[in-house]
């Protein structure tokens, strides 16, 4: 199955890469196409903004397309950033200014408060079928210091207390064996082998 990635991020692609190899789904970047229309994402929800994600795409280059959308939430902040994950320090704040940020947000917050997890709503849109939806999280806890360098994001701040490591910490293979975006994937197939 040819499946258009409806993501500009990097790092997403690179996961969904493999994770797509693994069903052997050849997984299409954005940039192989001109001209697709922008998204904005301006749900109050990551569901409704993966699906505006994947129906753009898919309509527009009448394939199937996956959407994802996704973030951090905390629970000392209220499940803040939530769907403002990639702009909680500003419109065009890079990945270390956004996680910067949040550990100013929790300067002094005791470790057993630091709780929160990455949550992932993926969404597979093929012209002429309903759209099916799928989710995935993943727990931890903020750090109070950045550790590691793989993955992208908020990786290097959130502590796996299982693996005593930060996400990026973890090979890619390791990520992508417990990260909420494997759990959404392996989700998203099972929703589509019961619809048939
Ligand atoms: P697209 O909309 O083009 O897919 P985006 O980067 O804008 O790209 P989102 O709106 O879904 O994607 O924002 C996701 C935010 O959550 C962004 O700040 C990411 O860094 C963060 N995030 C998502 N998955 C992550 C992961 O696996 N590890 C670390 N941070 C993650």
């Amino acid at each position: 199955k040819r499946v258009v990635l409806a993501t500009r991020n990097k790092g997403k692609v690179k996961e969904f890469n493999s994770l797509f190899a693994e069903l052997g789904w050849e997984g299409v970047s954005l940039d192989a196409f001109e001209g697709v229309p922008e998204v904005v994402e301006d749900g109050d929800t990551f569901e409704a903004n993966a699906l505006k994600k994947a129906m753009t795409v898919a309509t527009y280059l009448n394939m199937p397309a996956v959407g994802d959308d996704s973030g951090l939430e905390v629970d000392a902040l209220e499940g803040r950033p939530g769907v403002y994950s990639a702009r909680y320090a500003g419109e065009h704040a890079s990945d270390e200014q956004n996680w910067r940020k949040l550990l100013d947000e929790l300067r002094g917050v005791p470790a057993q408060q630091r709780t929160a997890r990455f949550r992932c709503v993926l969404v597979l849109a093929e012209p002429g079928s309903d759209p099916v939806v799928a989710q995935g999280t993943c727990e931890g806890v903020i750090a109070e210091a950045p550790q590691g360098t793989n993955g992208f994001g908020y990786d290097p701040v959130f502590y796996l207390p299982d693996k005593g490591l930060t996400m990026a910490q973890l090979s890619p293979e390791e990520k992508n064996r417990i990260s909420h975006r494997a759990m959404a994937m392996r989700n998203l197939l099972a929703a589509i082998k019961r619809q048939g």
